[in-house]
């Protein structure tokens, strides 16, 4: 069984958010997943910045491929809509719904695996393209669901729970994410819940594509000593940039910072990323030396993890196709065929 239905009790002294809404409604099914399992920590990294964002659950759009990761939106929000989509595809049906309805909110669920082999084709035009999504990639650099293969986030060395040594280099998703163009660019740890959920929260604001490479080890095949993706190397060479604070138009700043060590990235919407600076020689608006930085780093076997990227004020998809402000569903049937005479004259100004 793929998932089993919770109990809906609520404890009478939980608090409701701006909707009247408790984190138990941001919650889905009970999870089927190994104990332990990093994925787990992510589902309840995006129920709590749901909760705290007061998404309406009817206007959110979960989406995802096929994996263990790819199961885990049925783990939150069960009153959003949902596609659990082929191996791989997840970017192709996200590009599709938001085209078809820009005013949902879009999170895409993936894998190494998922996102970095069969969909490395789909996963680059999403971010190409700037989709409007929060593209989350759960990376234990294993195929965890089909029983511990490597995968392309596997590192040189890495062993099998068999013993053999995988020998291909690794993809590091969020270089390739710098390098396609993505307009928001993290990296965080699925066992900091303090980091990721401002990370998602203002990822979820963000008016593009806002990836976000989660290490979340996989107990049953790759949690080893040979794996930096296991638990303990992540806890050991975690270089983290920036903490976030994420406040939405209408909060107060109340963060008191030292002078200096801070820096407020202001999104389209108003909406502010106030970054507390760990590393003061890092800066996340400046695309080539975030490139550099982390391959400097990454060469001493660290992690770098926090904000990495972020171009606040760039058009997404339908800001370059010039499609209509209005979602394409809400349209009636006169606009959407506005007859021969309009046709006609589209085809002249094309000739
Ligand atoms: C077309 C196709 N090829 C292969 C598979 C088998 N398969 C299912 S999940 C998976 C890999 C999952 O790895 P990942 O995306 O890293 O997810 P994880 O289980 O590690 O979270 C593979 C190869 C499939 N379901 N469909
Ligand atoms: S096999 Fe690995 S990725 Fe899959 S549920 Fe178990 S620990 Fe998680
Ligand atoms: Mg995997």
């Amino acid at each position: 069984m793929s998932y089993i239905k919770k109990p809906v009790a609520r404890h009478p002294s939980l608090q409701a958010n701006s909707l009247g809404l408790t984190v138990r409604d941001y919650e889905g099914s009970m999870s089927t997943l190994c104990a332990g399992c990093g994925h787990d920590s992510i589902t309840a990294a995006i129920v709590k910045a749901l909760y705290e964002l007061a998404i309406p659950p009817h206007m959110l759009a979960k989406l995802s491929g096929i994996g263990c990761s790819s199961k885990t939106p049925t783990y939150f929000v069960s009153g959003a809509h949902g596609f659990n989509s082929a191996h791989g595809r997840m970017p192709a049906i996200a590009t599709g719904a938001n085209a078809a309805n820009r005013d949902l909110i879009y999170i895409g669920v993936s894998g190494d695996g998922d996102s970095l082999s069969i969909g490395l084709g789909q996963m680059v035009h999403a971010m190409r393209r700037n989709l409007r999504i929060l593209y989350v990639i759960e990376n234990n650099g294993v195929y965890g669901l089909t029983k511990g293969q490597f995968s392309a986030s596997s590192d040189v060395g890495s062993k099998s729970k068999r013993g053999e040594k995988n020998t291909q280099p690794p993809i590091d998703p969020v270089m390739l994410a710098l390098n396609l163009g993505a307009t928001f660019v993290a990296r965080s740890f699925s066992g900091d819940k303090a980091q990721l959920v401002p990370l998602i929260k203002a990822a979820i604001e963000h008016k593009g594509a806002a990836f976000i490479d989660v290490v979340s080890p996989c107990v049953a095949f790759n949690n080893n000593p040979e794996s930096t993706k296991s638990f303990d190397y992540v806890r050991a060479h975690n270089d983290a940039v920036n903490q976030l604070d994420f406040m939405v138009e209408r909060e107060a700043i109340t963060a008191d910072y030292a002078p200096g060590t801070v820096e407020t990235v202001v999104q389209h919407d108003g909406s502010r990323l106030r970054l507390h600076k760990l590393a003061l020689d890092y800066d996340p608006t400046d695309r080539i030396s975030a490139l550099t930085y982390l391959q400097r780093r990454h060469a001493q076997g660290e992690i770098v993890t926090g904000l990495l990227f972020v171009e606040a004020d760039h058009g997404d998809l339908h800001h370059f196709l010039g499609t209509v402000d209005d979602p394409l569903n809400g349209l009636g049937e006169s606009e959407l065929c506005p007859g021969l005479e309009a046709l006609e004259k589209f085809n002249a100004a094309h000739r």
